[in-house]
């Protein structure tokens, strides 16, 4: 049978489960956007800004595990789309990047849009950085075999965006062949590595002669939908749960046993628990200095005082920074399973559990107080409190954007059982809520999908705003809107007294001004409100529930206002020390 290259990809992706394209094109990629068309399998989203796309895709792993393709046109949509690659790369989401490159005859002679100066075809070479394998397709036939390996190496051990390159020459090039292609046998559907049994019976060891146990539960958990062993773990054996920003939503943190988040934006009762722990078992948690107060021994987990018990599927994360009793390399739901049954017969001491309840009591007077503080502008937290009040029983994707508002959200915000909250914490960057969002909810569509950004996310990435119209997808945009870069100001003003780039108000050209998002967002063709009180915000809320495309609500807040203060070092304060966690260590 005969068909054409980009006839050929398109039937492949289709086969191998994709159901999503997303693209921009350009001469370099229109004939492959054309021969998607006629894959019925395949729904394609045209984009208005190539990183909403890479966003997306990012966020439609995380809450589906399941990848979508985004391709670009050559160095300019590539350009434009790395920024969401990179995101997903840092933070082990992953995806499928298509990029159509100039035809292999002009290659060298600097072609208009090629990047060629320094070497052929350059474009791979800017890309692989941010991915775990780049594939640059010679010949048709080889697009097969790429495929299979692209999506394989994305999705197994530690995930991660990959990318296949075609030159644009090739799309419309004619292949013959015996027989269409099949995926069976070259898509292994199953992630389930499991740990050597002996560090498992170690691990086991360590726990059992425990007196304060903690776990501290990653991103991980979340990748491998190990929710169920984690709370098995948890409730078998009485061991409470910490989690890290990334894992938020690893474990319900309305469950006796959930300390909340620990770290920088954490509550006093999860790091009070972790810098008292004697042994803490981190599973597909990084110990980042964001989890632990800057790697330092005066922070949440010091080495001389707690053991560390480490679960990772990627070995290169494990002893990275702090010194391990156990290594679990594996997934982390096989983890789990193999340690619940190994641990069996026994239980954390009560009194362990006593303590934290104590902890957990002073930590919600402070929330108590921050989440019903009523002032003008008003406070972030009684947003937080609306948003919980009305959603309970319903599972959420809650996608969020960097920035202050961020915090307030990953430390206040009580998640259920179902909800999953996706955040940016390898590269922390802004984009991934507005346009996750959108891939968060076509991935996961029988949860309701929460974008929470700032007024600066929201306006950095405005053109997705008529994509989501478009294709009426059910997103409700929270934006906190205390017009800045707050995160920024905040800290600068805490640094310098002044704020620097961080404030839109023109240097006082143009005092007056101040952009109207919701009729930004009206224009666009998603229906708004604007409000600046707590009830304000909740009758907003029922009103964005009823309806059945997206909208937004504008959410006028205070400037200044911060959440509280639970125990973990400030950014700031963390790189201003020396790091030396394992100064101070007894010897083993
Ligand atoms: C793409 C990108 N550029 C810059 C930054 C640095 N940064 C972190 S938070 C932040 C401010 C975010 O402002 P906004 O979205 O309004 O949220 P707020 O902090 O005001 O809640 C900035 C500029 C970043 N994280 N990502
Ligand atoms: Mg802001």
């Amino acid at each position: 049978m005969r068909t054409t290259t980009g006839a050929l990809f398109s039937r492949v992706l289709a086969d191998a489960g994709i159901t999503y394209v997303a693209g921009i094109p350009g001469h370099t990629n229109y004939d492959f956007a054309d021969a998607l068309l006629d894959e019925k399998r395949i729904t394609p989203l045209t984009l208005r800004h190539e990183a909403i796309g890479t966003f997306a895709a990012d966020a439609y792993f995380r809450v589906s595990g399941k990848l979508m393709a985004v391709f670009t046109h050559t160095l300019a949509g590539t350009a434009n789309g790395i920024v969401g690659v990179a995101n997903a790369y840092a933070d082990s989401s992953a995806m499928l990047l298509i990029v159509g490159e100039e035809p292999r005859s002009v290659l060298g002679r600097g072609a208009y849009q090629e990047l060629g100066r320094s070497m052929d075809a350059d474009v791979p070479q800017m890309v692989r950085h941010v991915t775990k394998r780049t594939w640059l397709t010679h010949i048709p036939l080889q697009i097969v075999e790429q495929t299979y390996r692209a999506i394989r190496t994305a999705t197994l051990g530690r995930p991660g965006p990959t990318s296949i390159h075609v030159f644009c020459d090739l799309w419309e090039q004619e292949v013959e062949l015996p027989d269409w292609p099949s995926p069976v046998g070259f898509l292994p559907a199953k992630n389930d590595f499991r740990p050597c049994g002996t560090e498992i019976d170690r691990a086991a060891h360590l726990l059992r002669k425990a007196s304060s146990p903690v776990i501290l539960a990653g991103n991980g958990i979340n990748l491998s939908r190990a929710h169920n062993e984690l709370l098995e773990l948890a409730e078998t054996y009485r061991i409470p749960v910490a989690t890290t920003v990334a894992g938020k939503g690893a474990f319900p943190e309305n469950h006796a046993l959930s300390l909340g988040v620990m770290g920088w934006v954490g509550s006093s009762a999860a790091n009070w628990a972790a810098s008292h722990a004697d042994v803490l078992f981190a599973v597909g948690a990084r110990t980042s200095e964001t989890t632990t107060s800057s790697w330092q021994a005066k922070g949440q987990l010091n080495p001389s005082k707690t053991l560390l018990i480490h679960a990772d599927i990627d070995p290169t994360e494990i002893s990275n920074v702090f010194p391990v009793g156990a290594s679990l390399i594996g997934d982390a739901k096989a983890t789990l399973a193999d340690l619940n049954q190994a641990l069996h017969g026994w239980k954390a001491p009560i009194d362990w559990m006593n303590a934290l309840a104590v902890e957990k009591e002073k930590w919600k007077t402070v929330c108590k107080a921050a989440l019903t503080r009523i002032s003008v502008p008003q406070s972030v937290g009684p947003i937080v409190q609306g948003l919980r009040d009305l959603t309970v029983g319903m599972p959420l994707n809650i996608i969020c954007d960097a920035g202050k508002h961020h915090k307030w959200l990953v430390q206040q915000f009580e998640t259920h059982a179902k909800d999953i909250v996706v955040s940016s914490m390898g590269a922390g960057t802004m984009g991934l809520g507005p346009c996750g969002a959108v891939g968060a909810a076509l991935g996961r569509p029988e949860a309701k999908t929460i974008c929470w950004v700032g007024d600066g996310g929201m306006s950095m990435f405005l053109p997705v705003l008529p994509t989501a119209a478009e294709y009426k997808i059910p997103v409700i945009f929270i934006v906190i809107d205390d017009n800045c870069y707050g995160a920024v100001a905040n800290a600068q003003m805490g640094r310098y007294k002044r704020t620097a780039y961080s404030e839109f108000n023109g240097n006082g050209t143009n005092q007056e001004f101040k952009i109207d998002l919701a009729a930004v967002s009206e224009a666009c063709g998603v229906p708004s409100r604007k409000v600046d009180n707590p009830d304000g915000f909740k009758q907003a809320l029922r009103w964005a529930m009823d309806q059945s495309g997206p909208v937004m609500i504008d959410v006028v807040v205070d400037q200044g206002s911060v959440a509280p203060n639970g125990g973990g070092f400030k950014l700031g304060d963390v790189w201003n020390h020396p790091i030396h966690p394992w100064i101070g260590m007894p010897e083993k």
